[in-house]
């Protein structure tokens, strides 16, 4: 009795340790298993990091594109125009759901040339477009397969914006990303229908919401990647009470494990500071570059930023709004920007017929010709690590890697332009880019570089010269 008892204690003695090590066992593959799926891309190396953002980071300038439904009022309901920006006109309308809809089964834009736009953004200087996917109006310009409020099932056209444009970007070398509004006002889940910004949310918004991540935002977003391979996913709209810091986190390493090596903005989780949101460094804030709008970060940054601006005061299309910036003030925002580390990523806002307004078209070539002399001190360039700038009208850049520095002069210069903050190589050659010939030059430590411009060189400065690029090879101090 005694020895049986002894024999099936060591029986279950033997089995408890069989099961705890096959337990473990199991543990163990679950472990490596998840270790080779699960990616924590919230925690990426700095070298990771740096390759993902290489391309976006050399691209300098590239297009914004607010195009909806909202082009077909244009700024104007029911006779009476309408305050504020012009793809908000659901909200600042106070537009019904059912009316604006009218809006989107009158958009047919027989106009829209994907070549023509993706032919404009290169002869501009592009290197990448972000164009509207979503906004807030919930409306998806691509063929939806979770959705019939998109272009091809609800409006006339019936044909897709998105793999039309996606395939010319394509052709012409341009990056293609798409801007996704993470607030809907037309899908009732995410309490589009009775969204008034500023309401009280129930626990059961909340459940709402959370199953409209997952049925409807996260399919459309996977299909923006699957069937249109977007590079860059420019989240918005992330303020709505229902979204949560950890739904952002859980969007961002949703979207990784889709395409690990896409772009996102930092508007894809909650907690952005003001517009500039500068937060890369809080490992717990995803988000892979910063987004101040409408404005220019006053210092350079380290961080990885672009600004977006409209050229007028609206993103999307308002037939009277008339206040467009010049080129000249363009240009020299793309120059303080990049400067100071950032890029620019520069709104249109184009009609229902689908024509991006001339206004803007001839801003874009005019960049484009600045650019097309200027470009090498833009592009693929690094900021100065100390001074960005000598005064209000001098900017600095340099060629990633290399001792080749230009002084970018907003102003036209006196006789003798005289540049601090670096030094020339004695032999250095210094040019004005676009004109044939060396420059005469002189430098000594106390006044420092002096640049000796010819009297029939200074003569050439008008109106459509914008700024002159001075490359000299040299260092930094
Ligand atoms: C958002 C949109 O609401 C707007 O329609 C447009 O698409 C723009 C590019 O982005 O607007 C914002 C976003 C962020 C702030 C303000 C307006 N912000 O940080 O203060």
């Amino acid at each position: 009795m005694k020895r049986r008892k002894r024999i099936t204690t060591s029986l279950l003695l033997l089995s408890i340790l069989l099961m705890t090590l096959s337990c473990k066992n199991q543990d163990k593959s679950q472990e490596l298993q998840d270790a080779v799926v699960k990616v924590d891309y919230l925690n990426e190396s700095e070298a990771d990091f740096d390759k993902r953002m290489a391309w976006w980071r050399d691209a300098r300038f590239g297009m914004f594109i607010h195009w909806g439904p909202y082009a077909v009022p244009a700024g104007t309901h029911k006779g009476e125009k309408i305050k504020g920006i012009g793809e908000w006109i659901m909200e600042r309308g106070k537009i019904p759901i059912a009316e604006y809809e009218n809006y989107a089964r009158a958009f047919n834009p027989v106009d829209f040339n994907a070549d023509a736009w993706a032919k404009l953004m290169k002869d501009a200087g592009m290197k990448y477009v972000v164009i509207t996917s979503k906004h807030h109006d919930g409306f998806a310009l691509w063929d939806s397969k979770v959705s019939s409020y998109d272009m091809v099932d609800f409006t006339p056209y019936g044909k897709d914006i998105l793999k039309q444009l996606s395939e010319a970007c394509r052709t012409y070398g341009i990056k293609f990303g798409t801007y996704h509004s993470i607030m809907d006002w037309h899908h009732p889940m995410a309490q589009g229908d009775t969204y008034t910004g500023n309401r009280d949310i129930t626990e059961e918004d909340k459940i709402e919401f959370e199953a409209y991540l997952e049925q409807y935002l996260k399919p459309q977003v996977k299909e923006l990647i699957t069937a249109y391979d977007t590079d860059i996913l420019w989240f918005d709209g992330e303020w709505v009470k229902e979204f949560t810091h950890d739904q952002g986190k859980a969007l961002y390493q949703y979207v990784r494990e889709l395409k690990p090596d896409i772009i996102i903005n930092n508007r894809v989780d909650k907690g952005r500071q003001g517009m500039q949101g500068m937060n890369k460094e809080d490992a717990d804030y995803a988000g892979d570059f910063g987004t101040p709008e409408q404005e220019i970060l006053e210092q350079a940054s380290s961080l990885d930023w672009e600004s977006c601006m409209t050229m007028n005061d609206t993103w999307g299309f308002k037939s009277y709004d008339h206040n467009w910036k010049s080129t000249s003030t363009l240009v020299h925002n793309l120059i303080d920007i990049v400067s100071k580390g950032g890029n620019y990523l520069l709104n249109v806002g184009p009609t229902a017929e689908g024509l991006i307004p001339e206004p803007s078209v001839t801003r874009l070539t005019e960049m484009g010709s600045w650019l097309a002399v200027n470009g090498e001190a833009i592009y693929n360039s690094q900021r100065f690590q100390n001074n960005f700038k000598q005064g209000e009208s001098i900017r600095f850049t340099k060629t990633k890697g290399t001792n080749t520095l230009y002084a970018i002069t907003l102003e036209k210069p006196e006789s003798v332009l005289t540049i601090k903050h670096m030094v020339p190589e004695p032999n250095s050659s210094i040019q004005l880019l676009g004109h044939p010939g060396d420059l005469e030059w002189d430098y000594n430590e106390t006044s420092g570089l002096s640049i000796h411009l010819p009297e029939d060189l200074l003569s050439g400065w008008n109106d459509t010269t914008y700024a002159w690029t001075f490359k000299i090879t040299g260092k930094e101090i």
